[in-house]
């Protein structure tokens, strides 16, 4: 439509405007390859969603959430800590020969899938608090600290809720039967 137009200033203002055109998917481009080059922390890779820990007057409690890796790497949560607790752990639950449900650590800690998630629910995966500083009410909040393989640590508050169902065994210690009353394990009111 524009055949006999051609006059120096309009080519002059065409280039110009294909030249800013192509810049955008350069620097497009640029991110995404820094991206697969997995130099991103995975602490910026994994968010949490749906935190929550369990209302508890003393001893232990856990918490919960869903943690979601955005990245194109597997990503492993490897210890925790929390300003609530003097001891946390990382636990899952396994169920023993007896049929009885029972947490433990979790050996290699929690790992994330590229482009998944892992969900931190009761009856389940969990962090374990083992050792309350005082009393987690229902409606506060508490901080939590994840710490990955890499180094990487990401802090989130959750919100303190009430749960009274799929109540663990939470002293793995008891767990093999009545022979070990007089271990040390911590004070349990329950
Ligand atoms: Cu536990």
């Amino acid at each position: 439509m524009a055949v006999n137009t051609f006059t120096p200033p309009r080519i002059a203002r065409l280039l110009r405007g294909a030249i800013a055109a192509a810049a955008v998917p350069l620097l497009l481009t640029a991110c995404s390859s820094a991206d697969k080059t997995d130099t991103v922390a995975s602490a910026d890779a994994v968010t949490i969603a749906d935190q929550w820990v369990k209302a508890a007057d003393s001893g232990m409690s856990a918490a919960f959430g869903e943690l979601i890796n955005s990245g194109d790497t597997p990503r492993t949560i490897v210890s925790a800590t929390s300003p609530a607790s003097g001891r946390i752990e990382l636990h899952e639950v396994a169920t023993d020969a007896n049929g009885t449900k029972a947490m433990r650590p979790k050996r290699g800690g929690f790992v994330i899938p590229a482009h998944g998630r892992t969900r931190l629910q009761p009856g389940g995966d969990h962090i374990m608090f083992m050792d309350l500083h005082g009393p987690l009410r229902t409606g506060s909040e508490t901080s939590l600290t994840l710490t990955f393989d890499d180094g990487s640590s990401t802090t989130f508050t959750a919100q303190v809720r009430d749960f009274a169902g799929n109540q663990e065994n939470y002293v793995p210690e008891h767990a093999g039967g009545e022979s070990h009353a007089g271990a040390q394990t911590p004070a349990h009111g329950g």
